[in-house]
């Protein structure tokens, strides 16, 4: 096993548990008069034979105990006669519910659309999978969240910005007339999770992806996606009406440029009826955009926003904009640049925002802008690819994370306003919702360079569906659906997952540290990073560290940060006594000798976490070792090789860093810690010219 079959399996399950099943899937009846029905007509079928080894005989209607009864009340009429509770679902969701049909028990599959259908098969198909009961199966699933999204960062050379699993899945050149057969394993991983929406295109954009040769090959990805109810996005590149118009500007208030992306509108839904929208990223890290013209994000995003809206198209904003300009803290300019703008965007308009104000960091606290925008649908960008989080072969469980992110409380307008809360529409009533994942696929055979990173990509699509969903309990699914349900395999690996991320902010950037990584490819520690063309893309502009301390004074004496959230927040955040301690060193700049929780000064503090991070790793490692047994040589020996590289790397950032803050803090490191093992200079010397990701 090389890891291409995900999540989706389908190994035999052991005899008894087989046994179990069978009597549940004696018949199927299941008309299929849909494109979307008659793929998830096929993963039934494929998933009942690779699962129980034997496929039910179909049948027009229910005529025996054991049957399974899957459709629409228009697809499936012994659907329509029964009392399902469907009036309550929101699109694309679906019950599973025991029933008696004409007197035989039947296992119910029920939406009121195809697509709620083929993410009510997958759902059946898990519960087999991960060995669950399903004689009194009662289950009623709706996603609030709308628009559950990737975005992958693929340009159309086929390189992949912060892409750590070799090319792109797209392969332009052979576009349309060639069509990978991934693309569609591609659209059925994502269907199994409820992802609705793919962005195809780096936001970082090339405006070629608009001109009809790209459209066409575009088309032809849509039309695989279609049934599985996934819809394709692409970037928009602002200056486009010059690059590919002809026209000499892309001022949004000028009629000629209107009239363009008017056109263009046209032009790709007449290639794209079903076309989803735009996703912008402007005036950020040197991208065009409205305020070239003296215009706001508003006019920029408006000006498209009108131009799609006949077709029922979105347009994708993103709120992840700082400059160099900006005089005292990059992490407020969001915030100070689309407050003000709160209400003058357009219906069709999601303003995208990234979980934290900085930069997909190994943790960051919440984005202030969440609760902030009251009149704006604010959409979540996580980050899937492992950008700052080591790349492909660590080990990094991102669930836990991001359960925490949406688990944050904004406070606005009042307590238990959650983060997710904010997405999902329930606090401000947003009339659209979205969550995008920057997506860590390429056409590595395991897909996400790594056989634990898929868990990453499952994780997201399973939070999307629903953020109130438990990080372990996912972890669980996961690891049991993509190794093993044997729980001598499950609860260690559990650990492992469960365990990963605090690990990876010990070994990287403890206490709140942040931006620490080398310059450009953001491969490996580079904390000395320092001059070039702008600050805020040094290290030293972020952890500040002096002979009398180290961090980033965010609070009200410094660059008041604090006051972009909530008051309730702003003053846990301000206080050093209140302040969770992982989040210490974001908000405040505080001496070497500052004691800490633990009783330790912040200087042995760092060190102590630092070698804690490694030490995890190390375990994690061993565990690994002894879970040989359980798991196919194959797999076994890639994650196994991969936590070798973590650990060593985990180690060179460790010793790195306490070799460069040492420079600073001057002290010794408590006892019982190792030195780091080369010198400052040695660390500083590296260069990864060919890092993968960076282009
Ligand atoms: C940063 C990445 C950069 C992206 C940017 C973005 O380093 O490659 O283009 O985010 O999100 O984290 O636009």
């Amino acid at each position: 096993e090389d890891g291409y079959d995900l999540w989706l399996r389908y190994q035999p399950l052991p005899p008894a548990q087989r046994g179990i099943y069978a009597p549940s899937a004696a018949q199927l009846v299941m008309p299929a008069t849909s494109p979307t029905l008659v793929a998830a007509k096929e993963e039934l079928l494929r998933g009942l034979n690779g699962l129980l080894s034997q496929a039910p005989a179909t049948s027009e209607r229910v005529s025996k105990a054991g049957a399974l009864l899957v459709g629409t009340p228009q697809s499936n009429p012994q659907v329509a006669q029964l009392d399902l509770g469907l009036k309550g679902l929101t699109p694309q969701g679906y019950v599973l519910r025991q029933r008696r049909v004409d007197g035989h028990p039947t296992l119910v599959i029920a939406a009121n659309d195809d697509v709620g259908v083929l993410y009510g098969v997958f759902h059946f198909l898990r519960l087999l999978q991960t060995q669950q009961p399903v004689d009194k199966v009662d289950v009623s699933e709706s996603s609030r969240i709308q628009l559950r999204m990737l975005n992958h960062w693929d340009n159309l050379d086929r390189t992949v910005e912060r892409g750590y699993s070799g090319a792109s899945l797209w392969d332009w050149h052979k576009l349309p007339d060639y069509v990978d057969p991934r693309y569609t394993d591609y659209a059925r991983a994502n269907a199994s999770l409820g992802i609705n929406a793919t962005v195809l295109t780096n936001v970082n954009a090339n405006a070629m992806a608009l001109t009809p040769t790209y459209l066409h090959k575009a088309e032809a990805l849509a039309k695989v996606f279609r049934p599985y109810g996934i819809r394709v996005y692409l970037t928009a590149r602002f200056s486009a009406p010059v690059e590919i118009g002809g026209l000499k500007t892309a001022d949004p208030l000028d009629p000629q440029v209107q009239k363009w992306w008017q056109a263009k509108a046209a032009e790709i839904y007449k290639i794209i009826p079903d076309f989803g929208g735009l996703l912008v990223k402007a005036n950020s890290e040197g991208q065009p955009g409205p305020q070239d013209y003296g215009r706001t994000h508003a006019d920029g995003a408006n000006m498209m926003a009108d131009a799609v809206k006949p077709f029922g198209g979105t347009v994708i904003w993103r709120a992840f904009v700082y400059s160099n300009e900006q005089p005292d803290d990059r992490a407020k300019q969001a915030y100070d640049e689309f407050v003000p703008l709160d209400g003058k965007f357009r219906d069709n308009v999601l303003v995208q925002v990234k979980n934290g104000a900085i930069d997909f960091q190994p943790r960051e606290p919440f984005h202030p802008l969440f609760g902030a925008m009251p009149k704006t649908p604010l959409a979540m960008e996580f980050q899937i690819t492992k950008e700052y989080l080591g790349f492909a072969t660590h080990l990094v469980y991102l669930g836990t994370f991001w359960e925490e992110v949406l688990r944050e409380d904004t406070y606005r307008p009042r307590k238990g306003s959650t983060v997710a809360k904010i997405v999902d529409g329930t606090v401000h009533n947003y009339a659209r919702t979205a969550i995008a994942g920057v997506a860590n696929v390429g056409v590595d055979r395991n897909w996400s360079g790594s056989q634990f990173d898929q868990a990453n990509w499952y994780a997201f699509g399973r939070l999307a569906w629903n953020p109130m969903l438990s990080s372990k309990d996912i972890a669980e699914e996961w690891l049991r659906m993509t190794f093993s349900n044997d729980p001598k395999f499950v609860e260690p690996a559990l650990g492992m997952m469960m365990k990963s991320h605090e690990a990876v902010v010990d070994y990287m950037t403890p206490l709140g540290l942040h931006h620490l990584m080398g310059r450009g490819h953001h491969y490996g520690p580079g904390p000395w990073v320092e001059g070039g063309p702008r600050a805020d893309w040094t290290s030293v502009y972020f952890h500040r560290a002096d002979a009398n301390g180290i961090g980033f004074d965010r609070t009200r004496k410094g660059s008041d940060a604090v006051s972009q959230y909530a008051p309730q927040v702003a003053a846990v955040f301000n206080d050093v006594k209140r302040i969770p301690e992982k989040f210490l060193l974001w908000f405040h700049h505080l001496p070497w000798d500052y004691r800490t929780k633990s009783g330790r000064i912040l200087w042995d503090e760092l060190v102590y976490r630092y070698t804690r991070g490694v030490d995890t790793v190390r375990e994690m490692g061993k565990t690994w070792q002894s879970l040989a047994p359980l798991v196919d040589s194959q797999r076994h020996a890639e994650v196994a090789a991969f936590l070798k590289i973590q650990e060593q790397e985990a180690k060179w950032w460790r010793d790195a860093s306490i070799a460069y803050f040492q420079t600073f803090s001057k002290r010794p490191l408590p006892s019982g810690f190792a030195p780091p093992e080369h010198s400052l200079d040695y660390y500083k010397s590296l260069e990864f010219p060919y890092a993968p990701g960076h282009h």
